[in-house]
């Protein structure tokens, strides 16, 4: 399948633009990702479709499209990111009382060398709320299979919504400080070395900012 070069042609655009610190910061991001498998998993409407999607195609999804032919969780895909070809599995969303698939999860992780768990930004930071418990419980999970397998893969928390923050919205420096006050990342960040990004899909520049936040976590 070929492989688009509209994302990389854009980014190579914007990174002369930017000068030479995205020039170097995207070769790195080459040499880094270069023949490695990522592993995208989260929470159900955490933005995995949307964020690998605008990885794929330079564009962001609005939020009718969710659709057969775009999503691709469940699957192992090659895409070009930076002139570099990684290989990206991205994990399924198992609707309803089943919850989500942690065997494909558990698989996808001990496989890959990254490892981008996407969660709400917008809801994880009041205390014993669902979406906190429920993040808490996958960093548990996440950490333990890491140990277990004795995975060195990078971790990156991606922090998506973060317009849609009740108190901060846009406000990602903010809420990226609130990010890492949140008990269950601090755990993350010192048993995993997990590192964390906050930011947004909602908007093409949004869903830029936030890939150039990943790629300066690799
Ligand atoms: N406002 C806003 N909407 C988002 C963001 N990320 C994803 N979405 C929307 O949230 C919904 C769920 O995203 P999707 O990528 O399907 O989540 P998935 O279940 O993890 O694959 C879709 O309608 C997206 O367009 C974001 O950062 N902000
Ligand atoms: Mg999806």
């Amino acid at each position: 399948m070929p492989l688009p070069l509209i994302p990389l042609a854009v980014a190579g655009v914007v990174a002369l633009a930017a000068g030479g610190v995205a020039v170097v910061q995207t070769q790195k991001a080459k040499k880094k990702l270069e023949g490695k498998k990522v592993a995208v998993i989260g929470g159900e409407q955490t933005g995995k479709t949307a964020l690998l999607h605008y990885l794929e195609q330079g564009t962001w999804l609005d939020s009718s499209t969710p659709s057969p032919n775009v999503d691709k969780s469940g699957r192992t895909f090659e895409l070009d990111i930076d002139g570099a070809t990684v290989a990206f599995s991205v994990t399924r969303d198992v609707s309803g009382t089943q919850g989500p698939s942690y065997l494909e999860w558990r698989k996808a992780v001990e496989d890959a060398h990254y490892i981008w768990y996407l969660f709400r930004a917008d809801r994880v930071d009041i205390p014993d709320s669902e979406d906190a418990q429920l993040v808490a419980k996958h960093l548990r999970r996440l950490t333990h299979w890491l140990k277990e397998s004795g995975s060195k893969a990078t971790v990156i928390l991606v922090g998506t919504h973060a317009d849609l923050h009740p108190r901060f919205p846009g406000d990602f420096s903010q809420i990226f400080k609130e990010m890492n006050e949140i008990e269950a990342i601090k755990v993350a960040s010192l048993k995993i070395g997990a590192r964390v990004v906050v930011g947004s899909l909602h908007t093409p520049e949004d869903a830029k900012k936030l890939r150039d936040q990943i790629r300066g976590k690799l």
